[in-house]
């Protein structure tokens, strides 16, 4: 029996094969959860779709999590196919392009530094606040996708750091404010992947490789890695843990200085 056996699943943030969601929802469907996927408008649906059914789920639901009515909406759509809910997974993050290259205090904008809060950080909170009640008293558990530039200055990543300096937060103020209903929250903070998300990316190949030559392990992270670990912090076996940010990043944020 799978450890997520029976565990019922909302993921959002699937674009496509290459997604650390994708990665994430194989994972869990492969230890027995049942899944359901958000996609973020019209043109991303019927590639969710397919991906969903690889995963034995029809549960499909068009959610921008800047639009409230579409978080209240997902619930509702999710209610008429389950009776509670165990997991959401949030794997989604946007700036605007012209925030992630340069100087940081150049680059940033009132207008940018908003948008990447609301649409990195405070949409987890609001699916939270949405999904309270179906998850209320199951041992539930809210899983989100950090990076490094969180806690370091990193290169070019600029307001987006910024941003999930405050998802980091917000994971241990959700997991204080959830705890005594029994939810849990946490966040997997994953090295730099090959996804859409970073495909345009100024000397992404670049980093990637600085990055493996300076890991312990000496390589870069996969989707599988990150999706095992994730199925695994939502998972019954991580009852213990919460508010806690989890490296899942080939031992990268441990090292002191590329090795010669
Ligand atoms: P991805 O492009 O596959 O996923 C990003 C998702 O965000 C997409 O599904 C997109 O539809 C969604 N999204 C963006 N704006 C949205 C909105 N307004 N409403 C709803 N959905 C929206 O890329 P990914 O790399 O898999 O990113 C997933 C998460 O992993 C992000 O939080 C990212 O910061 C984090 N992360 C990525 C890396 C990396 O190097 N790829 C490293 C660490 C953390
Ligand atoms: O969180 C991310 C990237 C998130 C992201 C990506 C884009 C590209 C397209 C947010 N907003 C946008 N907006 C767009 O218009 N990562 C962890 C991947 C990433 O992005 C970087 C990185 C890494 C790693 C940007 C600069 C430097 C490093």
């Amino acid at each position: 029996m799978g450890f997520m056996q029976g565990k019922k699943v909302l993921i959002v943030g699937l674009a496509s094969n290459r997604s650390i969601a994708w990665g994430i929802a194989q994972a869990m469907h492969r230890e027995g959860a049942e899944l359901a996927f958000t996609y973020q408008n019209e043109k991303l649906k019927s590639r969710v779709e397919d991906m969903a059914a690889k995963c034995d789920s029809n549960i499909t639901v068009e959610l921008d999590v800047s639009r409230d009515e579409q978080i209240i909406n997902v619930f509702s759509e999710l209610g008429k196919h389950w009776d509670g809910l165990d997991c959401i997974v949030h794997s989604v993050a946007f700036a605007p392009r012209e925030a992630l290259d340069g100087d940081y205090v150049d680059a940033t904008t009132r207008e940018n530094f908003a948008v990447a809060h609301d649409i990195s950080s405070y949409s987890f909170t609001a699916l939270a606040k949405a999904g309270r009640d179906m998850m209320k008293g199951r041992n539930g558990a809210l899983l989100t996708l950090s990076y490094l530039g969180a806690v370091r200055a990193i290169p070019n990543y600029n307001v987006m750091g910024v941003a999930k300096a405050s998802l980091e937060a917000n994971v241990r103020y959700m997991a204080a404010a959830l705890g005594p209903e029994g939810t849990r929250v946490n966040a997997v903070s994953a090295g730099p992947i090959k996804t859409l998300a970073s495909a345009g990316i100024n000397n992404f190949k670049s980093m990637l490789s600085k990055a493996s030559d300076t890991a312990p392990l000496r390589r870069n992270v996969s989707i599988e890695e990150v999706g095992n670990v994730a199925a695994f912090m939502c998972s019954d076996l991580a009852s213990g843990v919460t508010g806690e940010i989890t490296y899942v990043d080939c031992g990268y944020n441990i090292a002191g200085l590329a090795a010669g």
